[in-house]
């Protein structure tokens, strides 16, 4: 780890004694919990996920800013802290100097969490949707921080794709023209969170977590940048795409009727289309967000099978010492 930045980074002791036996470690968001699940359904289901984790050979490390310092792994208490209370600020790459610096609690996004996990050597990542670009960004420029993140910081991301509150189209030629691969785990088909599948096309397809793994391993040797493996919500719970749109326009409008803006917009959108689908988008927001959880596991445990996963930097790495170090112990 970079020296100046040890003083901000406080692992928990089992997420620092699996990276000192270069174990597989995924890191956890702590937005979903704060801003974009209701209590206590957000505390459950990330230790669901925790355990979905666990179950796949890997060790989950939540992340959070408490008290001038980023969190990798949270106490059960911590975790019931950022589950509960309204006060958490969210925080995107702008905002994580801030937050440590007046010491606040803050709930990292998808584009801060890839860069706490950077600094920690953590290479996976599982969440349930990234940003994007939303709708009528032509007039708002709103385009989440997320998405310019991956051509900056090497992580895997494992998500179920983006919701339909944004512009899907123009999120897909985004994330391109940043540079980010999108790989469909056993679908071709770009996921829209809550609806199994879509009518946009992805490029790139593969079948199990040793695969990716060796794509993600080829990707970062070559110096490249994130990933996102979009693994769509389990067909059992998706809901069809004309009924999820129904509750989207019309969360859509009462946001402009309230004249929300920022970083409200998301969270707002979030909790209306859960109220007006009567709880319905909530089932399938679980049942994403664990089987996002194992898939992220698997891939972290191919990785390291790979001897390249979890390490402070790839380029740094020395495979040949890993396996030594691997046999004897
Ligand atoms: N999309 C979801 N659920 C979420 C989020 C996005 O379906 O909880 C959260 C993630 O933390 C994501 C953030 O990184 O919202 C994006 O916020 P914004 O659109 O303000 O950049
Ligand atoms: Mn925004």
């Amino acid at each position: 780890m970079i020296e100046s930045i040890l003083p901000f980074i406080k692992l928990s002791p089992t997420v620092k004694n699996a990276l000192h036996h270069k174990l597989p470690v995924v890191a956890l968001e702590s937005t979903v919990i704060s801003h974009g699940l209701p209590y206590p359904d957000n505390r459950d289901v990330t230790l669901h996920m925790m355990n979905a984790i666990t179950e796949s050979g890997a060790v989950p490390a939540v992340i959070a800013l408490i008290d001038g310092c980023i969190h990798i792994g949270l106490t059960d208490d911590e975790l019931e802290m950022f589950a509960i209370r309204s006060d958490v600020l969210k925080i995107s790459r702008p905002d994580i100097a801030y937050c440590l610096a007046t010491k606040q609690l803050g709930a990292t996004t998808v584009s801060a969490t890839m860069i706490c996990a950077a600094y920690a050597g953590i290479r996976v990542f599982s969440t349930g949707g990234l940003g994007g670009v939303h709708r009528g960004a032509e007039t708002t420029f709103d385009i989440s921080a997320d998405l310019t993140e991956f051509s900056k910081t090497p992580i895997l991301v494992v998500c179920s794709g983006v919701k339909s509150i944004l512009d899907v189209p123009k999120t897909l030629e985004y994330l391109e023209t940043q540079g980010v691969p999108i790989i469909g785990y056993q679908t071709d088909r770009f996921p829209l969170f809550f609806t199994h599948s879509s009518n946009h096309g992805l490029t790139q397809s593969l079948n199990n977590s040793y695969d990716i793994a060796r794509t993600a391993e080829i990707h970062w040797e070559l110096g490249l940048s994130g990933m996102v493996v979009a693994n769509p919500v389990p067909e059992y719970a998706s809901i069809q795409d004309d009924i999820v749109e129904r509750w989207v326009n019309e969360a859509v409008d009462q946001l402009n009727e309230n004249n929300i803006r920022g970083k409200a917009v998301t969270p707002f959108i979030l909790s209306k289309v859960s109220a007006l689908s009567e709880g319905k988008t909530l089932h399938a927001n679980k049942a994403l967000l664990i089987s996002n959880a194992r898939l992220a596991g698997q891939i972290s445990a191919s990785l390291s099978a790979l001897s390249l996963s979890d390490t402070s930097s790839v380029s740094e790495f020395n495979a040949k010492e890993f396996s030594r170090e691997r046999r004897k112990g």
